[in-house]
């Protein structure tokens, strides 16, 4: 026991330095915007509140083995023992009342953190409009279209710090998973389905942004740059992208379709080797393109259901996607 000892605390503080120091590319215990905060604070509260059972359980599980060993004379020796009332009600009491404050917490957060719900503009600055954002996975790349600015980008996007952002996602190629570890929550694209987000950012900084789903070759290179910024640098943002004389007129048009397949070329003749793209800048975008791009996996129609929290009234009355 002696000579084992040391050897213990020793990988002990080895195994706490390395996820300490592992830590600091730990992006979900970083957050930079107020879901990511209320995700962390839910994280370290389960694992807080679990902790509180594993550790008397760690340490009840040696102090038994080591009080009732066999060479142990002096502890009681009750063959005949087989009932306490006092260890049936710890041993399902806590862990009963365990789960109820973490089906509690679970349940207030699930719809606080809420993909879905709109984040309420910050109390120092409640005049503030959220902006929207609309997001296409494509082949090893990220679109991200502004529809109220009238301009697209590839692999990059930028937003306005405290200031809520309102995500509408969807997929022109394979099933995906949109996700900021910095500023939180993860989110699904599908083609012909959509799926929201809404997010803030509340530091500024350049965060990455990934695909988080396992979706084949090469999507852990289908990165993009999510840049957090004051008012004053989004609005020169938008003017650097404005500037750009490249368009996306349609869904049809040559510049996208090239865009969506030319990647798909480029893994054919290399054999999945996908490199990370370099942003690209459309200086305009053209009117309701997001919804072609729906629209074209169901029979036109773009109002996809969207889980009982419909942002807008319904379009079209037959709608394609009942399949629920
Ligand atoms: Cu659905």
């Amino acid at each position: 026991m002696k000579k084992i000892l040391p050897k213990i605390t020793l990988s002990v503080v080895g195994l706490a330095s390395t996820l300490m120091l592992g830590g600091c590319n730990l992006a979900i215990m970083d957050p930079k915007g107020t879901i990511g905060q209320g995700e962390k604070s839910l994280i370290l509260m389960c694992a807080g509140a679990m902790l509180c059972i594993v550790i008397p359980v760690i340490i009840a599980t040696l102090f038994v083995a080591y009080r009732y060993r066999k060479s142990n004379t002096n502890a009681t020796y009750a063959p005949k023992w087989d009932f306490s009332t006092t260890i049936e009600i710890l041993v399902w009491g806590i862990p009963m009342c365990l789960i109820a404050f973490l089906a509690y917490h679970t349940y207030v957060s699930s719809h606080e953190l809420d993909p879905y719900k709109p984040i309420a503009a910050p109390a120092d600055n409640p005049n503030v409009k959220p902006i929207n954002v609309q997001v296409v996975a494509l082949n090893w790349k990220w679109l991200f279209i502004y529809p109220d600015l009238g301009i697209a980008t590839v692999n990059e996007m930028a937003m306005p710090i405290n200031t809520p952002v309102a995500f509408r996602l969807t997929s022109d190629a394979t099933m995906n998973s949109f996700w900021i570890p910095q500023l939180g929550s993860q989110v699904y694209v599908m083609a012909g389905m959509q799926t929201q987000l809404h997010l803030m950012a509340t530091s500024t900084g350049t965060f990455r942004g990934v695909s988080s789903n396992y979706s084949g070759f090469g999507y852990s290179e289908m990165k993009f740059k999510a840049i957090a910024t004051d008012q004053k640098g989004f609005d020169e943002w938008v003017e650097k992208v404005k500037a750009s004389s490249k368009q996306l007129d349609s869904k049809d048009s040559d510049v996208y379709k090239h865009l969506r397949e030319d990647q798909m070329e480029y893994a054919k003749t290399h054999e999945g080797n996908v490199l990370y793209q370099e942003p690209i800048y459309y200086g305009t975008v053209g009117h309701h393109f997001f919804d072609d791009i729906v629209g074209q996996y169901n029979d036109g129609h773009y109002h996809v259901e969207s889980h009982g929290h419909s942002p807008e009234a319904p379009a079209q009355s037959n709608d394609m996607h009942s399949g629920e």
